[in-house]
C-alpha cells in the first residue's frame, strides 16, 4: 500500500468528511538531530498542513493545502504540535485542536478557528482552560454535542494526572516513559470531556475512557501491554454503536472497544491492525460514500525513521455484529 502523501513525511492522520471532500488533518514529521528516546523529544514538529481529496482511489490526487499554523502564531506554545484533529462547530466554522508543550514544558491541548475545512486557522492565545496531555480526537454526534478525547502516556505525560482528571493534579515525578505497573493496578484510560457550544473550551470535567475486559467485565490492567490505552485515541459511531480506537502504544497494536454512549464504559473488541514499521502507530476511521476507511501511518518511505513517516488509508470491514475484522495492510 502506498502512502497517500510523498512529498512530506506526514502522520496522526484524522480524517474527517466535510462539504462531500475527505479533509485530513496530520502531523507534519521534520529531520531533527534529536535522538530517539522512549519520551518522544524526536517528534520535534514545528507546523500543520491540511490535506484534500475527492475519492480514496488510490491513483486520485491528493491536495496540499499548504501550512495553516505554525508554533511561532501560537502565543502559548513552546514546542512539538502533535497530532491534530478538526471538528464543524455549529456555527458552520471549523476547529482545529492540536497538543503541543506550553512555555513550562507541559502538554496542553489548543484550538484555532477558521472559516474553511483547509484553513487558515487562527489560534485562541490561550490554550482549552483545565487541557493536558496529547491526541486531541474531536467526535460531533448525531445530536449535534461536540466532544473531545484526549491522553497519551510516556512523552504525553497522561501518567502526571494519576490524581485525578483535572489538570490542577499535575504530578511531574511521573515525567518520562513511565506508567503504573503492577496486578492489580488499573490501566490509565484516555480522557473525555463534551466541549461547549462554541467549540473552545471544555463543557465538564474531564472523565477517564474506561475499557472493560469481555472476560471479566473488569477495567483492563496495567500490566496488560497488549490491550492497554496508550495515546492515539479516536471516536467513531456506527449503527448507534460507539467505537472507541486506540493505539497500545509500546506494543503496537491499534485496537478498539465498543460502548453504548459517548462516555463508555467501553467492552475490549479486538485489534484493527497489527504493528507497522515504525514504533508509533496511531489513526483515524471515517465513512466515506457508504464505505470505512482506516487512515494511519508507517515508516516505509522513510526505511524505518521512527520520527518521519507516512499516512496510508485502507477500506475496513465490519462483520453481522458489528466487529471490525483485522486489517491486512499488504492485501489490495
Ligand atoms: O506524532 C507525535 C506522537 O506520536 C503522537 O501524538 C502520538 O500519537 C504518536 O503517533
Amino acid at each position: 500500500m502506498a502512502p497517500l502523501i510523498t512529498h512530506l513525511y506526514t502522520a496522526d492522520p484524522s480524517a474527517h468528511v466535510f462539504e462531500g471532500r475527505v479533509y485530513i488533518y496530520p502531523s507534519h514529521d521534520r529531520e531533527t538531530d534529536i535522538q530517539f528516546n522512549d519520551n518522544g523529544d524526536q517528534y520535534d514538529m514545528a507546523d500543520y498542513h491540511v490535506f484534500s481529496t475527492d475519492s480514496l482511489d488510490p491513483a486520485a490526487p491528493v491536495i496540499d493545502h499548504g501550512v495553516v499554523l505554525r508554533t511561532e502564531d501560537i502565543p502559548w506554545v513552546s514546542k512539538q504540535l502533535w497530532a491534530p484533529d478538526a471538528a464543524q462547530g455549529r456555527d458552520g466554522k471549523y476547529y482545529l485542536y492540536f497538543p503541543a508543550r506550553d512555555k513550562a514544558g507541559v502538554f496542553r491541548i489548543g484550538v484555532a478557528v477558521g472559516d474553511r475545512p483547509e484553513g487558515p486557522f487562527t489560534p485562541d492565545p490561550e490554550p482549552i482552560k483545565g487541557s493536558y496531555s496529547i491526541d486531541p480526537a474531536s467526535f460531533v454526534d448525531t445530536d449535534g454535542a461536540a466532544y473531545l478525547y484526549f491522553g497519551g502516556l510516556w512523552g504525553g505525560q497522561l501518567q502526571c494526572y494519576q490524581g485525578g482528571n483535572t489538570a490542577d493534579v499535575f504530578d511531574d515525578s511521573w515525567q518520562g516513559p513511565k506508567e503504573p505497573t503492577g496486578a492489580e493496578a488499573k490501566a490509565m484510560g484516555a480522557r473525555v470531556a463534551k466541549l461547549t457550544d462554541d467549540m473552545h473550551q471544555f463543557a465538564e470535567e474531564p472523565r477517564e475512557v474506561v475499557i472493560l475486559a469481555p472476560e471479566t467485565g473488569e477495567p483492563i490492567a496495567a500490566d496488560d501491554h497488549d490491550r492497554r490505552f496508550f495515546e492515539a485515541a479516536w471516536m467513531h459511531k456506527r449503527a448507534d454503536k460507539y467505537y472507541f480506537s486506540y493505539s497500545t502504544g509500546d506494543t503496537h497494536y491499534l485496537c478498539y472497544a465498543t460502548g453504548d454512549t459517548p462516555y463508555g464504559p467501553f467492552t475490549y473488541g479486538g485489534r484493527i491492525l497489527e504493528p507497522v514499521l515504525g514504533w508509533t502507530t496511531h489513526h483515524s476511521i471515517v465513512e466515506f460514500q457508504g464505505r470505512w476507511w482506516l487512515f494511519h501511518h508507517d515508516c516505509e518511505l522513510s526505511k524505518g525513521v521512527n520520527h518521519l513517516r507516512s499516512v496510508k488509508v485502507k477500506e475496513i470491514f465490519y462483520d453481522d455484529e458489528g466487529k471490525i475484522l483485522p486489517v491486512d495492510v499488504n492485501a489490495s
